[in-house]
C-alpha cells in the first residue's frame, strides 16, 4: 500500500489538514498525535487508488513516533505553518532528514505552507518561500485547514506529484472496484 505521510512539527495543522481533507471538518481543539493512518481510495486522472494517509506527530516528545513514521513513508506532505517562523525552519530540517535517510532521488514531496487564514501573523516571506521550492524543484501550495483552501488541491499536488515520479508504485494500488463510468452493459463471450 502506497504510503502518503503528512509531516512537520508540531501545532502546523497536520491533522486538521487530513481531517478536513477526509472529513470536511475543523476543530480548534488541539491534541497532539502520535500517529493516525487512514485508509483512502483516491481518484487521480480518471482511475481509483487506494493509498494510507499517515498523520504523523510533530511534538518533539513525540519524535520516535515521528521517525518511524517517517521511514515507511512513499510520498510526504510537508507542512510549516505561515505565522510560525520555528515551524519553516524545521520543515526545512525535515525535508533534508527525508532526502537523507530515503537515498533515493525522486521522492514525491509537496511542501504546505498552511494557516493562510492567518496572513496577518504572517512570519514567513512568500519570496524566500519560493526560493526554497524552487531550488529544489518542489511544488509549493498555501491551504487554511480552518477555511478548507486549498485543501483538496494539496493532495491533488501530491498525487500528481506520485504519478509523475513514482507511476509504478501508484500502478500497484489501483483499486479493485470498477473504475466510474466504466460501461456495465459489456458482456464478454
Ligand atoms: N487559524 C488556523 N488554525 C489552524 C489551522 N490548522 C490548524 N489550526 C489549529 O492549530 C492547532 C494545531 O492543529 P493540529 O492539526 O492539531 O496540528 P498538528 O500539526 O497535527 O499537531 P501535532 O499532531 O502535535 O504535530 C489546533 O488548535 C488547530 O485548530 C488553520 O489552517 N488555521
Ligand atoms: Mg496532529
Amino acid at each position: 500500500m502506497l504510503r502518503l505521510c503528512v509531516a512537520g512539527s508540531g501545532g502546523v495543522g497536520k491533522s486538521s489538514l487530513t481531517i478536513r481533507y477526509l472529513r470536511d471538518e475543523f476543530t480548534e481543539y488541539y491534541d497532539p498525535t502520535l500517529e493516525e493512518t487512514y485508509q483512502k481510495e483516491i481518484e487521480y486522472a480518471g482511475r481509483l487508488y487506494d493509498i494510507e494517509i499517515v498523520d504523523t506527530a510533530g511534538q518533539e516528545e513525540f519524535s520516535s513516533f515521528r521517525d518511524s513514521s517517517l521511514a515507511t513513508g512513499d510520498a510526504f506532505l510537508i507542512l510549516f505553518a505561515i505565522n510560525s517562523q520555528a515551524s519553516w525552519l524545521e520543515m526545512k530540517e525535515l525535508r533534508s532528514k527525508i532526502i537523507e535517510d530515503k537515498e533515493q532521488p525522486s521522492i514525491p514531496m509537496v511542501i504546505v505552507g498552511n494557516k493562510r487564514d492567518l496572513e496577518d501573523e504572517r512570519e514567513v516571506e512568500s519570496d524566500e518561500i519560493l526560493e526554497y521550492c524552487n531550488s529544489f524543484s518542489i511544488p509549493y501550495i498555501e491551504t487554511s485547514a480552518k477555511t478548507g483552501l486549498n485543501v483538496q488541491e494539496a493532495f491533488q499536488l501530491i498525487y500528481g506529484q506520485i504519478h509523475r515520479l513514482q507511476a509504478h508504485m501508484l500502478e500497484r494500488t489501483l483499486s479493485k472496484k470498477p473504475t466510474k463510468g466504466r460501461r456495465k452493459d459489456c458482456k464478454i463471450v
